[in-house]
């Protein structure tokens, strides 16, 4: 076996690169490089409390040139995104991409009224929720991302969480918006092709991106990658685009990995019985069974 230098990896074109802020093999680092890759320098990124504030907010930039962040508060990513790009247009700049950078807890949760909103309104930015299933900057408190049976800190002493993943992508294709799709760090070529699929276009889109995160799921930070692909085969997280809520696309075929093979890496899913195994993936082939149906697939 070789090993490789991981220094080596990178290149001048890199926007995110050791030593930065992040955890090591943390996935929302991962996601920000190759959305960065694909939408390019003409940016401003509107980022709330989060992991991704405190390793970017005013620290980025690419080829020596500074790339614009502006921190926003919690439950309004969305609207200030709208703002900017708004203010952007009226000064003559219709080219720079506005593009809110939010976690599941600022997206599912604080901010979910101000995504609705902008949403609703059409509001011409690209809003990009990084899923790393909790509020992990503060310590892995639940939020309607993290799934069920996990471990999080704001559960009651002992117990896991007791509530299913909140469905999002189905919130938003309801919002009709032009662009909705899923992508994952561990399938970087679908995730950079959708990133600039959404540059190319107007309106409102949306892209929910898996982030695994070592320190909130509890796995060693050599599986970030492997726990990525796993959420695919084992059909918790389908990569799919939706076009105006209605057109359905799935973009990779999951092998049907058992769900155990996922679970069992991390230590936040120590408490899930064999039973709760056999519910759990009850619900993941019945979400993936509407999933196939909405995509026009023959599913007998
Ligand atoms: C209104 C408000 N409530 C709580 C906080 C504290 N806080 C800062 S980051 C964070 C977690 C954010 O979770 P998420 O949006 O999922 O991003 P992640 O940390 O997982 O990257 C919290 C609760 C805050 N800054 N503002
Ligand atoms: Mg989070």
């Amino acid at each position: 076996m070789t090993t490789t230098n991981i220094q080596l990896r990178y290149t001048e074109d890199e926007y995110i690169k050791p030593p930065h802020g992040f955890c090591p093999g943390c996935g929302a680092a991962l996601a920000l490089r190759y959305f960065l890759k694909a939408v390019g320098d003409k940016i401003v990124l509107i980022i709330p409390p989060g992991c991704t504030a405190p390793a970017v907010i005013r620290k980025l930039e690419h080829k020596g040139v500074p790339i614009d962040t502006i921190g926003s508060p919690f439950g309004n990513v969305a609207i200030i995104a709208g703002g900017v790009k708004s203010a952007l247009v009226l000064s003559g700049d219709t080219e720079t991409q506005v593009v809110g950078w939010a976690g599941d807890g600022a997206t599912f949760d604080i901010g979910f009224g101000a995504v609705s909103a902008a949403a609703e309104r059409n509001e011409d930015i690209i809003y990009v929720c990084y899923d790393n299933e909790g509020y992990q900057n503060t310590g892995n408190q639940r939020s309607s991302a993290s799934p069920w049976q996990t471990i999080n800190t704001t559960n009651p002493s002992g117990m896991p969480k007791m509530e299913f993943k909140k469905d999002i992508m189905s919130i938003m294709a309801a919002h009709a918006i032009p662009y909705a799709a899923t992508a994952s760090v561990a399938f970087p070529d679908d995730l950079m092709r959708k990133a600039e699929k959404a540059k190319g276009m107007a309106g409102f889109r949306f892209l929910h991106i898996m982030t695994p995160c070592t320190q909130g799921w509890g796995f060693p930070m050599n599986l970030t990658l492997e726990l990525a692909r796993m959420a695919l085969h084992t059909k918790i997280f389908p990569l799919f685009e939706v076009e105006n809520g209605v057109n359905y696309t799935i973009n990779k075929k999951p092998k049907g990995t058992p769900l155990s093979e996922y679970t069992k890496l991390q230590k936040r899913f120590r408490f899930m019985s064999d039973e709760a195994l056999i519910e759990l993936e009850k619900i993941t082939e019945e979400r993936w069974n509407r999933l196939q149906y909405l995509a026009g697939y023959n599913n007998t």
